[in-house]
């Protein structure tokens, strides 16, 4: 249920209520360009502890708020009893984020509601799917920019009519504001304020493939030796809810997966990882050993009544863990203990928003209770706990995964989410459909959400529900191979959907694709660890490369990867759409590049692919292609540096590599390398080490430089890693 109200009766409610503006408001700085408001005094000492925070903040200092840039006011809707914190923005300020919105980048206009709910079916401009993230970045016509949150876990509509207006009920939430010179500012301000993404394992930044379901283990099996036999990179292969036994979670189907110890040993030794999915529900039934265990402790959520609270979802009737106790979290993680031992890589938590059949909310009576710890808010209704249910449950799982086995990093996947909730996993777009709008709609999702926070995210490529065809597939994984999680996934009942099942044209686009991603490894695992830094986004829109052009603000056929390679799609069936471009710097254009073809000639040839472009005065990283994490180790195999020289004939670019899985990486035992090119009197360009941080060994590697003239023209030379390489140019 949403409320909605006509806007004159907003504006009307807005005049009656409205504390002015600077009145009692308190103002507090939580650290370098972040201020929190509160609506009054009252407002302050009534704070809940927030789940969006990495840590608790002690301020730093007060501020006037008559004195900030960016200033809310503070009131209560008269009609809907609702709280009420506005900001005004300038002409010209482009507003994005929102979290998980089916729709366009630009979200000026746009009304959507933080509460998690499973979207199966969604369609352009419904109002709320599966994460909350109650966060607008603003930015103002000169590229500076600002963002807020609204740090409430309360159901929020975020509308952004006229200006930015959050309206939450139940609680007087504060309002945090990070200001920028630049989104990339904002953006490493919400880093600092709601922490970054761990470094995945080196296979999750792989290719990941998936469907519901792969079953019996059988056809794990067929699928996993089809992608290593047909030559197609690939890292991951996932075990959706039918390996389980009618359901259970923590149970295996004694007829269709009879040995998911052995099949799991099978798959790695192909060099296979695995996720294995876990849902909240858990079946009631005596003699289950979960439910035993369970109520045995007490952990499941209660109705208003005191009772245990029960709805149906896949198993029938079931019960819910109320992640919320610390002690609940413990026994959730605890039973990972002997799953994990199965030899399973990764967990996909479904279901979590918490999904419920049967009832015309989909999710659990809001007057359900949640016994919280007193540092989590303590006990309060399941309205108030709703869209961090999800976020909880992926916590201990992580840390059930992570006590099993502490010295592997932990691959999290969860539907539902909330801001904040980037530390514990990384989350996709739920069940979109195999169409054009969906497909098209697939990359500002993914940036949208990315600009909320959520870095490690992206669509099921393909599409969830329904067919789709042959052509829509080729287009979809040429640019889904080049999202930050990357899975291939489709519904049950559907045709097959693997890069093969199209015929050899599909599958030959596919194959490029992937081969792209794999190519491109250094440089997108580096991305990834740049986000683990600093709270970056993996994949961002296109105006980042120039925040100050309004051309680029609405631009969302295309992203960047990191901040040296734009990726240009074509979202609809003819590739008819011209795209906007980042401007050239200097006179230099950013250039298009490709890379050969497995099949002969160049791989853009394929209309599926997307147009590759490197930034003037960046090298991009990359590596002949592997078939998976572990094939061929990057640190002993070619480096590939492709470099576009700015217009004062230098460029740069950054690698960073360690062992693609454990923390070793946190002592040290990393290699970040620093490759610069320089043009001499002569018009030769050298490339050199400039710089390289830790312990991990430089391996004597050959390095193939590309160097891309303007024109298109290039210049290939062969050298060794950490010695100078000169390129001849005519
Ligand atoms: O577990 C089955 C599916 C899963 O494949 C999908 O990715 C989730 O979003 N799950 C939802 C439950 C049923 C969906 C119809």
């Amino acid at each position: 249920m949403t409320h909605r109200l006509t806007p004159a009766a907003l504006i009307a409610a807005a005049c009656m209520f409205a504390v002015p503006a600077t009145a009692q408001m308190i103002a507090e700085r939580l650290d370098e360009g972040i201020v929190r408001f509160d609506a009054s005094p009252a407002a302050a000492e009534a704070r809940r502890p927030s789940f969006a925070m990495v840590r608790v903040f002690e301020p730093t200092g007060k501020v006037d708020p008559a004195e900030a840039g960016v200033r809310p006011t503070f009131s209560q809707d008269a009609e809907t009893g609702r709280f009420v914190a506005s900001i005004a923005v300038e002409p010209g300020t482009s507003l994005y984020g929102t979290g998980e919105c089916a729709g366009p980048l630009l979200r000026n206009g746009q009304v959507t509601e933080a509460w998690n709910y499973d979207a199966f079916g969604y369609g352009l401009g419904d109002p709320n799917l599966y994460t909350s993230h109650p966060w607008v970045l603003a930015v103002r016509a000169d590229g500076t920019a600002f963002g807020v949150l609204a740090d409430t876990t309360e159901r929020c509509e975020m509308d952004l009519r006229g200006g930015i207006t959050f309206r939450a009920p139940n609680y007087q939430f504060p309002l945090i504001v990070i200001e920028g010179d630049s989104p990339q500012e904002v953006m490493i301000g919400l880093g600092r304020l709601t922490g970054t993404i761990e470094m995945p394992p080196k296979w999750a930044v792989g290719y990941h493939q998936c469907r519901y379901s792969y079953n019996p283990d059988s056809r794990v099996k067929e699928v996993a030796q089809e992608f290593r036999d047909r030559k197609l990179p690939a890292d991951v292969i996932w075990m959706d809810i039918d390996y389980m036994d009618g359901y259970r979670v923590f149970t295996f189907d004694e007829e269709q997966f009879p040995d998911p110890a052995g099949l799991n040993e099978w798959l790695d030794e192909r060099g296979w990882s695995n996720v294995w999915m876990i849902d909240p529900g858990v079946k009631k039934e005596e003699g289950y050993f979960v439910y035993d265990s369970g109520t045995e402790h007490d952990v499941w959520v209660k109705n208003a009544k005191g009772e245990v609270y029960t709805g149906e979802v896949w198993p029938g009737v079931c019960v819910f863990p109320d992640y919320f106790r610390s002690d609940v979290r413990q026994w959730w993680a605890g039973l990972y203990k002997d799953f994990m031992a199965l030899g399973i890589d990764g967990v996909w938590n479904d279901m979590n928003e918490p999904a419920v059949f049967n009832v015309p909310t989909k999710t659990m009576p809001e007057d359900n209770r949640h016994e919280a710890d007193p540092e989590l808010g303590g006990p309060g209704d399941h309205a108030r706990y709703h869209n961090v249910y999800g976020m909880m449950m992926i916590k201990a799982t992580r840390e059930g995964v992570m006590a099993v086995n502490p010295d592997k990093r932990p691959f999290v996947l969860s539907r539902a989410n909330y801001i904040g909730g980037h530390r514990y996993g990384a989350t996709w777009t739920g069940d979109n459909s195999a169409n054009w709008p969906h497909l098209e709609m697939s990359i500002p999702m993914t940036l949208n959400l990315s600009l909320s926070g959520q870095p490690f995210c992206g669509p099921d490529i393909g599409g969830f529900a329904y067919n789709g065809d042959g052509e829509l597939f080729a287009r979809w994984m040429g640019f889904g191979a080049l999202l930050p999680f990357s899975r291939g996934h489709t519904a049950k009942g559907n045709i097959d959907k693997e890069p093969w099942a199209f015929g050899p044209e599909v599958e030959a686009t596919c194959r490029r694709a992937l081969e792209r991603r794999y190519r491109l490894m250094p440089y997108i695992y580096t991305q990834f660890w740049v986000s683990s830094q600093t709270g970056l986004p993996i994949a961002a829109p296109t105006f980042f490369a120039d925040p100050a052009d309004p051309a680029l603000r609405s631009e969302d056929d295309s992203f960047l990867l990191g901040e040296d390679l734009l990726v240009v799609a074509k979202v609809t069936p003819d590739a008819d759409r011209v795209p906007v471009l980042p401007k050239p710097i200097d006179g230099v254009a950013w250039a298009k590049f490709d890379f050969p073809s497995f099949d002969g000639g160049r791989d853009s040839k394929d209309i599926h692919q997307p147009d590759l472009y490197i930034k003037p005065g960046s090298i991009i990283t990359a590596a002949p292609v592997t078939q998976y994490f572990g094939d061929r180790p990057d640190s002993r195999d070619e480096l590939h540096l492709i470099v576009h020289l700015a217009a004062d004939g230098t460029a740069e670019g950054t690698m960073y590599e360690d062992a693609g899985e454990g923390w070793g990486f946190k002592d040290g035992e990393y290699l970040l390398t620093t490759y610069r090119a320089e043009t001499r009197r002569d018009g030769s360009v050298v490339i050199r080490v400039k710089s390289a941080e830790g312990a991990m060994p430089r391996y004597d590697r050959p390095v193939r430089v590309r160097l891309i003239n303007p024109g298109g023209e290039e210049f290939t030379v062969w050298g060794t890693d950490g010695e100078e390489i000169v390129v001849l140019r005519g």
